[in-house]
């Protein structure tokens, strides 16, 4: 309520002519329920309904061949926080300072004043919910949270009923979960202390006590241990809340499945955002080997198994032909991301990003052409759907389809595409502007690719990825060279010239 009130001024301002339209239009919006699955990491080439042969991925299969399978669906981003956050806020996370990957106790970057997706549904009668990874940041501000209090603000002041969530990410302290603001099974006589400056007395890390290890960094992810794993950042105490990881898909899972249970008889938005396959990769001990490919490809099935699950859940509470289900991911696929996984050793001929160039962090296609599923059975026709569509779009679209207005100044950069979501016609979007880990820009129109110069470096060798910066203009053709090999800025100067212009009046805009 409290919620609904902030955002009246807001909501005032749309203009009496849209209101009559658009409740002329239809008078009382179909409710589906909304289950978002957003995986990390997972990349184009992960998934068997896209190609993979390595990998079977049966679950997500099923999802894709009772709905579309979209072909040139992206994340805004080629990391995890801005991707979030422009998901989540319809803004492109490069208009805004302080939304590159976050630390584990960043403060809240989208703060309880904005309007969100979540916002959309809650509105519109919802119960909306949040489970897995979030990575945007929790309490007022960095590094000074009490995280043994109510960690506000939080997720339930951006439009979320429930939450049960990993404050940062898998690799990142505190490796606690979350469960509305306050952490879960703490045990109050044994607080947690996080920092990421220093560590505490006494506590030992990855670079000093590697034999305490069960799984070694091979870059970065030298702090403090949890489960014979080190980190990012410092942590101390909470020792009966510490998460373990071979247990974290089951656990989310269940938390998400509860959800859909307790539920069941009003429309609900789930955001179902999973830890697999971002490092550290654990998976439970009964997908481990089994893909063959160690511990990143026995993820992917713990992913699958995932997905599975609440593919099951919706069917046992007679809910599949009224819940729309979309499946997509973060950011693009790494192999390794900084612990000695085997990932680069076992990766044989798999190749995660697909015909796609670059990765995870990458200005090319490796980096935000992420899995992009959709499925609504009885309502939405099967399919392929080479159209372009973004995340960032799903505000400005399930705000249309809820028949509800976006308040003025919100979500800025969101379109609504339902149309072309729900695979009945549409055009999809007619360009797209994307960020590579270093906020370097590119543009997506029609089939050219621009990617801003950039005095960036081309390779991380750590990650063996390529960022897709170049001190030069690049241009490609991304219907006859999706791989993006050859650079046509030379011999194309009028489509340089064209989406130079074009992007900087979106930046300026
Ligand atoms: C990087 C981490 C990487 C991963 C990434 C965030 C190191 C050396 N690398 O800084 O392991 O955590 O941040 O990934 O620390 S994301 O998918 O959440 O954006
Ligand atoms: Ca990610």
């Amino acid at each position: 309520m409290q919620k609904i009130n902030s955002f009246l001024p807001l909501l005032l301002s749309i203009p009496i002519g849209w209101l009559a339209q658009n409740s002329m239009a239809q008078k009382s919006p179909i409710k589906p329920n909304v289950v978002f699955i957003y995986a990390d990491d997972i990349g184009y080439g992960d998934l068997s309904c896209n190609g993979a042969k390595a990998i079977q991925t049966p679950n997500v299969d099923k999802l894709a061949s009772q709905g579309v399978r979209f072909t040139n669906m992206h994340s805004s981003a080629a990391s995890c926080t801005p991707s979030r956050y422009a998901l989540l806020t319809g803004e492109y996370a490069w208009r805004k300072e302080g939304t590159g990957i976050a630390a584990g106790n960043a403060g809240s970057i989208i703060r309880p004043d904005r309007y969100t997706l979540a916002d959309v549904f809650q509105l519109s009668g919802y119960k909306t919910g949040v489970v897995g990874k979030w990575h945007l940041g929790l309490g007022d501000k960095t590094g000074t949270q009490d995280w043994n209090g109510h960690i506000t603000p939080g997720p339930s002041d951006i439009g979320f009923d429930y939450s049960f969530i990993l404050a940062a990410t898998g690799d990142r302290v505190p490796c606690v979960y979350v469960e509305n603001e306050r952490i879960v099974d703490l045990d109050p006589k044994d607080p947690v202390y996080v920092s990421y400056e220093k560590n505490f007395e006494g506590e030992p890390t990855g670079k000093l006590n590697p034999e305490l290890l069960k799984m070694h960094p091979s870059h970065g992810h030298d702090m403090s241990i949890v489960n014979g794993i080190s980190r990012i950042g410092f942590m101390k105490g909470g020792k009966s809340a510490l998460w373990i990881d071979e247990e974290m898909a089951d656990r989310i899972t269940s938390k998400a499945v509860s959800f859909l249970e307790e539920n069941r008889s009003k429309p609900f938005f789930l955001y179902f955002a999973t830890q697999d396959v971002h490092v550290p990769r654990v998976p439970h001990p009964r997908f481990v080997g089994k893909s063959g490919m160690g511990p990143r490809g026995d993820a992917l099935l713990e992913f699958d198994w995932s997905v599975g699950e609440i593919l099951t859940t919706l069917k046992r509470l007679n809910l599949d032909q009224k819940t729309i289900v979309v499946l997509s991911s973060d950011n693009g696929p790494v192999v390794d991301d900084g612990y000695k996984d085997q990932a680069v050793e076992l990766l044989g001929n798999h190749k995660p990003a697909g015909v796609y160039r670059g990765g995870k962090y990458s200005s090319f296609e490796g980096g935000t052409r992420v899995p992009g599923l959709l499925s609504w059975p009885g309502t939405v026709k099967p399919g392929v759907s080479d159209r372009l569509l973004c995340q960032i779009d799903m505000t400005a679209t399930f705000a249309a389809m809820l028949q509800v207005p976006i308040p003025a100044n919100a979500a800025p950069d969101s379109e609504n595409h339902l149309n072309a979501w729900l695979n009945r016609g549409g055009k999809g979007r007619e360009y797209l502007v994307l960020q590579n880990v270093q906020n370097n820009l590119s543009i997506e129109d029609g089939k050219w690719k621009f990617i801003a110069p950039s005095k960036g470096p081309a390779i991380q060798k750590l990650t063996n990825t390529e960022f897709g910066n170049l001190d030069k203009d690049q241009l490609y053709d991304l219907i006859t060279d999706s791989g993006e090999k050859v650079n046509l800025a030379a011999s194309h100067s009028d489509q340089v010239a064209r989406l130079k212009a074009k992007l900087q009046q979106i930046k300026s805009k």
